[in-house]
């Protein structure tokens, strides 16, 4: 099964069309991250902090995505919330190595989940504990501690682990 077939399976997705939002601080990993989700011949080998939001479109075996790549960059976070209304699934991406900016992680998820386009909603999440190649890495429990996740009890939501540059998808994906 492909990673795009693993992830819409992890996120629960049923509908044919997809529109998924990725999230997270800054130099988390999200580009990184949908980049690996291309087939080897396209993705870009030099990858650079994104400028506002980049648009993705990926086609698994039953599913058409297109995944919003946002910008973690402080000034552009408040881009988030325009597309929270169309997202129909969300990826949040911590850098598991960042201790110091894990509280800010928990202060940006506390507002996604407390916007009111959010709140009310079954919107799926699926967390990537990404760096986990890294010394400093937490273990994705940790990372789901540290961030209060099992206080999420109104909506799907899983975490993996994951080494976005040597990994293609975290180690769920592979089973
Ligand atoms: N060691 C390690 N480095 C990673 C991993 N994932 C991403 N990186 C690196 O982290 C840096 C930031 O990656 P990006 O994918 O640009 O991060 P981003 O979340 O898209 O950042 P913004 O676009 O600024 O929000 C890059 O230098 C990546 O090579 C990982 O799993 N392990
Ligand atoms: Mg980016």
């Amino acid at each position: 099964m492909g990673l795009l077939d693993r992830l819409s399976g992890l996120l629960g997705l049923k509908k044919k069309e997809v529109h998924v939002l990725c999230l997270g601080l800054d130099n988390s990993g999200k580009t990184t991250i949908i980049n690996k989700l291309k087939p080897s011949n396209a993705q870009s080998q030099d990858i650079v902090p994104t400028i506002g939001f980049s648009i993705e479109k990926f086609k698994s075996s039953s599913l058409s995505f297109t995944v919003f790549d946002m910008s973690g960059q402080g000034r552009y976070r408040n881009l988030w919330e325009h597309y929270y209304k169309e997202g129909q699934a969300i990826i949040f991406v911590i850098d598991s190595s960042d201790r110091l900016r894990m509280v800010v992680a928990k202060e940006e998820l506390d507002t996604l989940l407390n916007h009111p386009d959010i709140k009310h909603r079954r919107i799926p999440i699926l967390f990537f504990a990404n760096k986990m190649d890294l010394r400093d890495a937490v273990t994705s429990v940790k990372v789901s501690q540290l961030l209060c996740l099992e206080n999420i009890k109104d909506k799907p939501w899983h975490i993996c682990a994951s080494d976005a540059i040597s990994d293609p998808g975290c180690e769920d994906m592979k089973r």
